[in-house]
């Protein structure tokens, strides 16, 4: 029961008063706190919303003709909540989805910031982004990281339009007063370091020898191929008991931490026929299908997703994903914000 007390309004304070108070730059805040600290229910922005690819795809390859690769240094398309302020460039309050186009031939040019990329392909072949250095292939499905203030770029030596989803934390930083990028020179490639990550971290659960101690590098794993993400999705939706659901998360292969510290990627299977209910949190999240067709109901509402779908799921929202599908598995991947909320101490399951 809600017994917290009314709180007195600014309508209720003397004019004279009010306005010597605003020339000290002080403000009643037994007036505003309601505001930013509701009894029993947080202040919440943010809306359950579908972004359909098909739709997308379309407006972006225009985009391709309508604006040169040079005037956008990325040529991307915001999928902006429709509950926050879109100067905010924000999908959720934590999170920025936007779809990316590079087409044959163009680069687009090298920089570094302090908010964290990650990019998920979702078409075509023959481009890649190097990161500080690294050229890392993209191919359908691939998650390539590109952690704060690393060098990047991209280029595109294939012939076909290629599109991907970024993934940016940078809704965080800028409250925080700390985001900006730093521009660059054309980036080079190193002759030794094509996909090096790749090659040192092949088989899970080896990594490279130092000796007992010595630090490994901060993000030593940039590019996930999505042929052997999918392998073990595959693997472990035969080997599961049926009620255990299909669930790997992206991490730092020498610390077992998430890929990037703000924000927690994660590859999902559902089975034909397959129904997942997700606990009720505090997390915000994001979900994009890879593979197959699935349903996601949020708080009731039911989002029919294919491939390049993206569906934003706000806090506190009761979430079921289902593969209504005979044969075909839905592979999605999961973006949340848990690794910042948990930090924070602010993470919660409410009860019920
Ligand atoms: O590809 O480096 O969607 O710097 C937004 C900012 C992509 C990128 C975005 C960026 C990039
Ligand atoms: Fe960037």
């Amino acid at each position: 029961m809600d017994t917290a007390p009314q709180l007195g309004t600014s309508a209720e304070l003397p004019a004279d008063y009010r306005a010597r108070l605003a020339d000290l730059h002080v403000l009643p805040a037994w007036t505003l706190l309601r505001a930013v600290m509701p009894v029993g229910a947080a202040v919440q922005k943010a809306v359950a919303f579908h972004w359909p690819y098909a739709r997308l795809r379309e407006e972006l390859l225009r985009a391709g003709d309508l604006v040169p690769v040079e005037k956008a240094e990325r040529r991307v398309l915001a999928l902006i909540n429709p509950g926050l302020n879109p100067d905010s460039l924000a999908t959720l309050p934590s999170i920025f989805f936007g779809l990316q186009l590079i087409r044959p031939g163009e680069r687009a040019p090298n920089h570094k910031h302090i908010p964290a990329a990650v990019r998920v392909i979702l078409e075509g072949s023959g481009a890649y982004t190097t990161v500080e250095g690294e050229k890392l292939a993209m191919e359908p499905g691939d998650l390539i990281l590109t952690p704060p203030n690393h060098w990047h770029d991209h280029g595109h030596e294939g012939r076909t339009p290629m599109i991907w989803m970024d993934v940016l934390d940078h809704p965080l930083a800028v409250p925080l007063d700390i985001s900006y990028v730093t521009p660059g020179k054309l980036a080079t490639f190193g002759e030794n370091t094509l996909d090096a990550g790749d090659t040192a971290y092949r088989c899970a659960g080896v990594a490279p020898y130092r000796p007992l101690g010595h630090k490994p590098p901060d993000y030593p794993l940039r590019r996930y191929r999505w042929s052997r993400v999918r392998e073990a999705l595959a693997a472990l939706a035969e080997a599961n008991d049926p009620t255990t659901p299909v669930h790997l998360r992206y991490i730092n292969p020498e610390t077992g931490d998430t890929a990037i510290r703000t924000l927690d990627f994660s590859a999902r299977e559902l089975r034909p026929g397959e129904s997942v209910a997700i606990r009720r949190s505090s997390a915000n999240r994001m979900f994009l299908t890879l593979e197959g067709e699935g349903v996601i109901a949020i708080n009731g509402a039911e989002h029919a997703c294919a491939h390049g779908d993206a569906v934003a799921v706000p806090t506190y929202a009761s979430v079921t994903l289902t593969n209504a599908a005979a044969r075909a598995p839905w592979r999605l991947l999961q973006v949340d914000d848990t690794p910042t909320q948990t930090k924070l101490g602010f993470y919660e399951e409410p009860a019920v």
